[in-house]
């Protein structure tokens, strides 16, 4: 594997600089935030991303995420447009080195958390999600989610829309989506990486369909191509315990296309909290294991992290448990490929 870390571009409290001492980084996630989703990324802004990067000593080889246009999950008419546009967007990522677009089908919201600060016993804290809460909890809108892309539409009015979609309409619509977008990434040398709904089950009542190992494999038969697959995130599947983390990388193994690498502590129903890198309910040892017995080699990243040692930051981004878990996924990945 790739050592990859999250970087939010200008905004980003972190210099690239410090990301850059991670032992054994390779690589630099990042997007233009500022544009909304179905606007145009001019090409000069992705060279100069890139230059910074590369200036910093790193690869850009993952954009995460390009967003897709709320329209074209709603299947409106518009999404014509809309794919073209994106078209020309992944032409330019090409253009750049791009390897890798992470991106996400969820209705209108990306991930979501009932509580971005719960207190920890060691003095730390977590983002956490209880389903009970749902209803109580922060409005996503106003509450700033690192990574959400600005809506140009009144969030109510696309949720009663959303409403009147089934999960199926949804499918429909990535399917859509997909038919059109994988062959032109191919052509211009990139790989379709969706990543899972977080968490991975409908929220507000909205048809969210990227949800557990059935999805998945229903994804990948949408169009057989091997530029249409997966960013397999630990953290948004292993919500689910059903779901065999280790079984299913071994499985789908050569369909996925960047790592999301992460722990979690459930506890209850829909309900858990993003524990350390190390110590959650996840078994990252085995998933580790997996991912060595199917020769990865591609991007990984650790993912949130607990906010530890005072710094203030962004929930989940800060720099320093997102660290631990690099090292510590570094540590793992080295003693399982030194085994003989
Ligand atoms: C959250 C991230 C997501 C992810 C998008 C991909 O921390 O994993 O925001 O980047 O869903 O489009």
């Amino acid at each position: 594997m790739q050592l990859n870390f999250r970087w939010f571009g200008a905004q980003d409290p972190i210099p690239l600089a410090y990301i850059r001492q991670i032992p054994r980084i390779q690589g630099v996630v990042s997007a233009l935030f500022d544009i909304p989703a179905g606007h145009d990324w001019p090409l000069q802004r992705l060279e100069a991303l890139r230059r910074q990067i590369n200036g910093a000593g790193m690869r850009f080889d993952v954009v995460e995420s390009l967003p897709v246009h709320e329209d074209i999950k709603l299947g409106r008419p518009s999404r014509e447009r809309l794919v073209e546009a994106y078209i020309a967007n992944i032409v330019k990522l090409g253009q750049v080195g791009v390897k890798v677009i992470c991106y996400n089908f969820m209705p209108l919201f990306d991930w979501f958390r009932t509580e971005l600060a719960m207190p920890l016993a060691d003095g730390s804290n977590t983002m956490s999600y209880k389903h009970a809460d749902l209803n109580s909890a922060p409005d996503p809108w106003k509450t700033k989610m690192p990574a959400y892309f600005a809506l140009e539409e009144d969030p109510e009015r696309l949720k009663a829309e959303y409403l009147g979609l089934s999960t199926e309409d949804v499918w429909a619509n990535l399917a859509y989506f997909l038919e059109a977008v994988v062959p032109a990434a191919g052509e211009h040398g990139i790989k379709m990486a969706i990543h899972p709904d977080d968490p991975p089950w409908s929220i507000f009542g909205l048809p969210r369909i990227i949800t557990d190992d059935a999805a998945l494999r229903r994804l990948l038969k949408l169009v057989e191509h091997p530029a249409n697959g997966l960013t397999f995130c630990t953290g948004s599947l292993g919500a689910n315990p059903a779901v065999d983390l280790p079984a299913l990388i071994r499985e789908l193994g050569d369909r996925i296309y960047f790592a999301h690498t992460r722990n979690l502590k459930h506890i209850g129903e829909r309900a858990f909290y993003e524990a350390s890198h190390p110590e959650g309910d996840l078994p990252i040892l085995e998933v580790m294991k997996a991912y060595r017995d199917i020769g990865f080699s591609g991007p990984m990243r650790p993912d949130h992290g607990r906010m530890i040692w005072g710094e203030q930051g962004q929930a989940g981004y800060g720099l320093y448990d997102r660290a631990l878990g690099a090292a510590y996924l570094n540590g793992l990945w080295e003693a399982l490929n030194s085994e003989g």
